[in-house]
């Protein structure tokens, strides 16, 4: 089969089957042609896709907008001196341009003056070209990426404690029918809403609950239980959590012994975490601790115990009696604790005996539409394709012969993203970005902007003129989603065939292009341009690592797209791929599970007099990300027109603010400046703005550069602040 059964550009009655650009739910969706749509597409729910099934949020179902060549850019533009604007060239003129710069930075400050920051929406086709970009023909350690942004805290935690990070070990289904679930800091009734109907399902089936969360969001009314945390105290959390179930003998010694290792110590850090202390530092009810521990271990809520399937809702399916699931997301991983906050929350499922069997297990819901493949073929500074760590001798050798180049020509590892973008200007002299906005996304983004702006060459490859592509020497415009094939992997390990559903627009090239054009003129002629041979290449790439693709072909996903799909790990071409994993063993290599000891550090920025209050951020339904691309759709912007600061009644009464006034919100590092919405859904010690948006509205202006040690994650969630009207 060729290319040409993944690209239908057709017929005008043609359905091509493909999915969302935007989260990691990765809807399946159908495009038909619409001659009255500018983009002359229309989209709608794609029933037989199992995820789904034929639901999508508001941003999935206008997402064909940002296809109309109206909202988006059409040549290459080029800024030719530091004074000049951005003007339409050629292509061949902006790739001899951006090609010129490249060479002449690596000539005067060495090949690791030059860096790559990619992006987590990117397919794998385009990610994995990214790593072997930098890695064969700049030649340099410096690539990463904004998925250290977003996921790298639980990644970081299951390799600790389970020795793979597959974001859900199980499909997301799986959660309707667990007796009782633990969310952590995630909002998805507005992030993933497709996404609800399985826990709504769970809870019709006779499951129980538990959210966590500083705010009362859409997702927290759904709970049995709503716990409303310091922002940052997480870990302290947990760790009440499993003091009550050692305490009141809840915990599954038998599992404990037979899959896990670690506990003791473990056991020990927990003994000091009492309830009362729990709630001076979590600010929840020390009886809120002990109901949440006690709802969790399927002890005195009328669930657990009856040895079998019950049977209690419609659906006639019930939840599995003694099952328990903790899913993460953002709310606890992006702090300065962030893995070891993951990692207390991992111990006490473990600790319940509620991992590796049916039903139940640790899951983090990772976020970009790429970013579970994206984190896995050498997008990341440590790392090569197939989730191999670039450290590994055997890996590079295994990488470097698919290549065709001597393994000690890899370079080493790069640095966390954090770290990259703070060295722009200074060691790192050019840097090409793609599928990222840090200059309203990055922590503390009026720096990063000025260190984006002190480099001697900055190149931009994006759809729009984001605020970051407003700042280039270069700017590659590239297709996008329904105008090119590539394949993504959701949040469950699921990886899928996104098809063409459309010729791009004139003007456009594809970023395989761009790196390929590229290449090209830096010597290394022959660099894959095609989606289908560069996705063979990669599953060569990953033969034998943790995230196998090697039985996987565009052939084989084309086919099983309505089904199952194929989730790896997939070894072989007849193997069935892996929708469920460590039910047998676990990823380390004796196959037990570990406990992780983790303490609980104070949130390094507390409130002070100066800054008495927190700020934690987020999302809203209506936006997407830096907003690049959903700002620029009619409905998404008059749902949400602009940044906002949400606070309590007794704040805002405190520092005198009243609805819709504008408010500043002052850190260490800036202010943004939004309008009020007040209400009691929030606690009275916090803040909570959208990163949306870039201008005053800024969220990023104020939060901190701090990063987890063990992962790079920025503590995007807790910043002190100061907050009063803006006069
Ligand atoms: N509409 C929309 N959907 C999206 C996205 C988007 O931008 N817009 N982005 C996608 C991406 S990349 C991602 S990563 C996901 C993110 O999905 P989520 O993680 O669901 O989104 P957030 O709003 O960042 O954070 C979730 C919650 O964490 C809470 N929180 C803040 N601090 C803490 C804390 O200390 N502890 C706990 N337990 N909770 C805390 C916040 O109040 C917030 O409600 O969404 C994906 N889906
Ligand atoms: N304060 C605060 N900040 C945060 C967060 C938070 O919760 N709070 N969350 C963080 C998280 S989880 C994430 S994931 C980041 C995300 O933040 P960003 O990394 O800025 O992500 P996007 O806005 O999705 O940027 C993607 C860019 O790629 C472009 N694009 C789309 N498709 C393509 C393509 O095929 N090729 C190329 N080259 N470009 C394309 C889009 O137009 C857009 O400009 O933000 C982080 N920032
Ligand atoms: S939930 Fe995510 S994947 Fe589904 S339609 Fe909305 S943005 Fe797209
Ligand atoms: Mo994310």
């Amino acid at each position: 089969m060729g290319m040409d059964a993944f690209a239908d550009t057709t017929a005008a009655t043609a359905v091509t089957r493909t999915h969302c650009p935007y989260c990691a739910l990765q809807c399946g969706m159908e495009l038909r042609a619409d001659p009255a749509d500018g983009s002359g597409l229309r989209a709608a729910g794609w029933e037989a896709f199992p995820v789904n099934k034929g639901a999508l949020c508001q941003k999935g179902a206008t997402a064909t907008e940002v296809l109309n060549p109206a909202a988006r850019l059409g040549s290459p533009l080029l800024r030719r001196h530091r004074d000049a604007e951005l003007e339409p060239v050629t292509w061949d003129e902006a790739l001899d341009f951006a090609a010129a710069r490249i060479s002449a930075t690596a000539a005067a400050h060495g090949r690791d003056a030059v860096g790559i920051f990619g992006g987590g929406g990117l397919t794998h086709e385009k990610a994995y070209s990214l790593g072997k970009f930098a890695r064969v023909v700049l030649q340099t350690p410096h690539i990463d990426y904004n998925g250290r942004f977003c996921m790298s805290a639980a990644a970081a935690a299951s390799q600790r404690a389970f020795g793979v990070d597959r974001g859900l070990p199980f499909p997301l289904a799986d959660v309707a029918h667990t007796d009782v679930i633990l969310l952590v800091g995630s909002n998805l009734a507005d992030t993933m809403p497709p996404a609800l109907r399985y826990f709504t399902a769970q809870r019709e089936n006779g499951g129980r609950l538990i959210v966590v969360d500083p705010r009362r969001t859409r997702t927290a009314e759904q709970a049995d239980l709503h716990l409303q945390p310091v922002p940052g105290t997480d870990a302290a959390l947990a760790a009440g959590m499993l003091h009550v179930l050692i305490a009141e003998h809840l915990i599954d010694e038998e599992f404990i012994a037979a899959r896990t290792d670690g506990f003791e110590e473990v056991r020990a850090e927990a003994l000091r975490w009492w309830p009362e202390r729990v709630e001076a530092v979590c600010g929840v009810p020390a009886g809120d601790v002990r109901a949440a521990a006690r709802m969790f271990a399927g002890a005195g809520t009328g669930t657990g115990g009856d040895g079998g399937t019950k049977a209690r809702g419609d659906s006639g399916t019930g939840t599995r009696a003694g099952t328990g699931m903790i899913l993460t997301a953002r709310g606890t991983e992006q702090q300065a604790d962030g893995a070891d906050a993951v990692n207390a929350w991992i111990n006490l499922a473990l600790a319940a005996g509620k991992a590796g069997r049916p039903y139940c297990g640790y899951g983090a819901i990772t976020g970009q539409g790429n970013g579970q493949g994206g984190r896995e073929h050498g997008q990341k500074a440590d790392q090569l394709p197939g989730y191999r760590k670039i450290t590994d001798p055997a890996a590079r050798e295994h990488v470097a012969g698919v290549w065709g180049v001597p393994a000690d020509s890899l370079p080493g590892p790069g640095r966390p993203a954090v770290e990259l973008l703070a060295s722009c200007g200074t060691d790192i002299r050019a840097l090409l970005v793609a599928g990222s906005n840090p200059v309203v996304s990055a922590p503390d983004a009026a720096f990063v902007a000025s260190r984006l702006a002190a480099l001697d060459f900055l190149a931009v490859c994006d759809v729009v003129l984001s605020e970051t592509a407003a700042l280039a020497d270069v700017v590659f415009p590239v297709t996008q989603w329904a105008e090119e094939a590539g394949t993504m992997t959701n949040l469950e390990g699921r990886v899928l065939l996104r098809r063409q559903a459309v010729a791009p627009p004139e003007g456009v090239r594809s970023d395989l292009d761009v790196l390929g054009g590229l290449a090209e003129r830096l010597g290394s002629p022959g660099f894959l341009t095609e989606p289908a041979v560069i996705f063979a290449e990669l599953a060569r790439a990953s033969a034998g690592g943790v995230a196998d693709y090697s039985g996987l072909s565009y052939e084989r996903l084309d086919a099983s797209s309505e089904g199952e799909g194929l989730h790896w790990p997939c070894p072989t071409p007849d193997h069935p791929g892996t929708p469920r994993m460590f039910l047998d063993a676990f990823g380390t290599p004796d196959g037990r599970a570990r406990f992780v000891a983790v303490g609980h550090e104070p949130a390094v920025e507390e409130p002070t007099a100066e800054f008495p209050y927190r700020l934690t951020t987020g999302r809203v339904l209506a936006q997407y990300q830096s907003g690049a691309q959903t700002r620029r759709v009619r409905s998404l912007n008059a749902a949400e027109p602009g940044s906002f600061v949400q606070l309590h009644p007794d704040l805002a009464a405190a520092v005198g603010v009243a609805e819709g006034d504008a408010v500043r919100v002052t850190s260490r590092r800036g202010s943004a400046v939004a309008p009020a919405r007040i209400n009691d859904l929030i606690r009275s010690d916090t803040v909570f703005m959208p990163f949306h948006w870039a201008g005053a509205g800024r969220a990023n202006s104020v939060t901190r550069r701090t990063t987890d040690p063990v992962s790079g994650m920025p503590a995007f969630k807790t910043a002190a602040v100061r907050v009063e009207v803006a006069r």
